[in-house]
């Protein structure tokens, strides 16, 4: 028999809790969004997204019209729970579980025994386990047996998420197999995908595994990029011959790996195991070693062109044609450039945001300009990003102009 929820709550309403919440709504599930920021609450109640995301706006203003959905600053009584907070890394790249730690502690005061805990955000193994402990530290009144609490990570891509959300197919992972069997029966009010059911850690750590391995097959295609441009070849030339073969599929390089899940979770992986999570490790190592390198290759142009150069950096985003510049490794050479070259004019071309970030704002060589204005103004044109509007950018614009593509989307 599947068991029915007359109502969800789900804590924490960014990138994912948000959208999650108004796909239970619009399945007819009475849901209650809690977040601890006034003016997303404000927002949602009002029917206005608090960020960008494609089909999410259409969605929320009809589930919170139809009151089939509503946002508060408190954690609401509910008959299930989904826990959608951050985990961000610590300086030693292991997980700050304070977020959860927290909508643990705060889910405890309003359960009144046999409700279903869903936690979503990605977690290090032992994690979900972890949260059920806080919140029976917190009621000593109720027992292991009295709730139901499980791991269900989300694995949405951020551009598709509205979709990806309905059709993927998802990891539950109960800390008992009841409760993996309840979490299974929430998810099939909306999810179309296949719904694979096992233990909390095994599904904390596939989260962990998918991000790893992207991230390790990122990593090789960035090391190829140097090994080539020492011998002298076209990597991405040299890629797209080697995926003719039946049974290779190598990524892109780029200037570095972004965001805030595939630079993040393969440290929880690293943390876990120290010992045994070599490749991991290194992985990681020399993606993050990439933006370095291409800083290295704006300063030798720079020397060459001598003083006086001015440089654009085309697109600031973590990835293209989004405006998150979570993570993003363009923002960190941005950053370091305009700290190192002070006597440089540094044009930043982002056509996703209307004013730089903070720690770009307050530079005196960093201005925000227009793709035709940064490319005509400068001699050294560095793309970061393959947003469609650079793939656009007609090659006699750059004529006479030292190019750095790293991502390789001009050749
Ligand atoms: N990147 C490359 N080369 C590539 C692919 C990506 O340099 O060939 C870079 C991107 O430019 C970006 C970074 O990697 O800086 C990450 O981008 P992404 O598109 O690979 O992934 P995210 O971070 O947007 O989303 C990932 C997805 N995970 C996987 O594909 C395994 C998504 O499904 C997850 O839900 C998401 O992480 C998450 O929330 O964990």
């Amino acid at each position: 028999m599947t068991r029915e929820f007359s109502s969800v709550g789900v804590i924490g309403l960014g990138y994912i809790g948000l959208p999650t919440a108004v796909i239970l709504a619009d399945h007819g599930v009475r849901t209650i969004g809690m977040d601890v920021s006034e003016s997303t609450v404000g927002a949602i109640n009002e029917g206005r997204v608090p960020f960008v995301e494609p089909g999410l706006r259409e969605l929320l203003e009809r589930t919170v019209a139809s009151g089939q959905l509503s946002a508060q600053l408190e954690v609401p009584e509910a008959d299930a729970y989904i826990v959608a907070v951050p985990t961000p890394f610590t300086d030693k790249h292991s997980a700050d579980l304070s977020y959860i730690e927290a909508a643990g502690r705060s889910v405890a005061k309003k359960l009144e025994g046999g409700e279903l805990i869903i936690l979503e955000s990605t977690s290090p193994p032992g994690a979900t386990e972890h949260m059920q402990h806080i919140i029976l530290q917190e009621r000593s009144d109720l027992s292991a047996s009295d709730i139901l609490v499980a791991h269900c990570p989300e694995r949405v891509l951020p551009g598709k998420i509205m979709e990806e959300m309905i059709t993927n197919d998802r990891i539950i992972g109960g800390v008992t197999p009841e409760a993996a069997v309840a979490a299974r029966d929430l998810y099939k009010s909306f999810c179309k995908g296949e719904l694979l059911v096992t233990d909390a850690k095994t599904a904390e750590m596939a989260k962990l595994t998918e991000n790893s391995f992207r991230d390790v097959n990122i990593a090789f295609a960035n090391e190829l990029s140097l090994i080539c441009h020492k011998i002298g070849i076209d990597v991405w030339e040299l890629i797209e011959l080697a995926n003719h073969h039946p049974r290779v599929n190598i990524l892109q390089p780029g200037p570095g790996v972004g965001g805030h899940c595939i630079a993040v979770d393969p440290w929880f992986i690293v943390d876990a195991a120290p010992e045994q999570a070599n490749l991991i490790r290194t992985a990681r190592q020399t993606n993050d070693a990439k933006p370095e390198w291409v800083l290295g290759r704006i300063e030798q142009a720079m020397e060459h062109h001598g003083a006086g150069a001015k440089v654009v950096l085309l697109g600031l985003a973590f990835k293209a044609n989004i405006d998150d510049l979570r993570e993003s490794p363009s923002m960190r050479i941005a950053e370091k450039l305009a700290h190192l070259a002070v006597g440089t004019e540094i044009l930043a071309v982002e056509p996703h945001i209307e004013q730089l970030p903070a720690s770009l704002d307050g530079r005196q060589n960093v201005r925000l300009a227009s793709v035709e204005e940064g490319i005509a103004e400068a001699d050294i044109v560095v793309l970061l990003v393959d947003h469609d509007v650079f793939k656009a950018v007609p090659s006699d614009k750059l004529e006479g102009k030292t190019v750095i593509d790293s991502r390789g989307i001009w050749r």
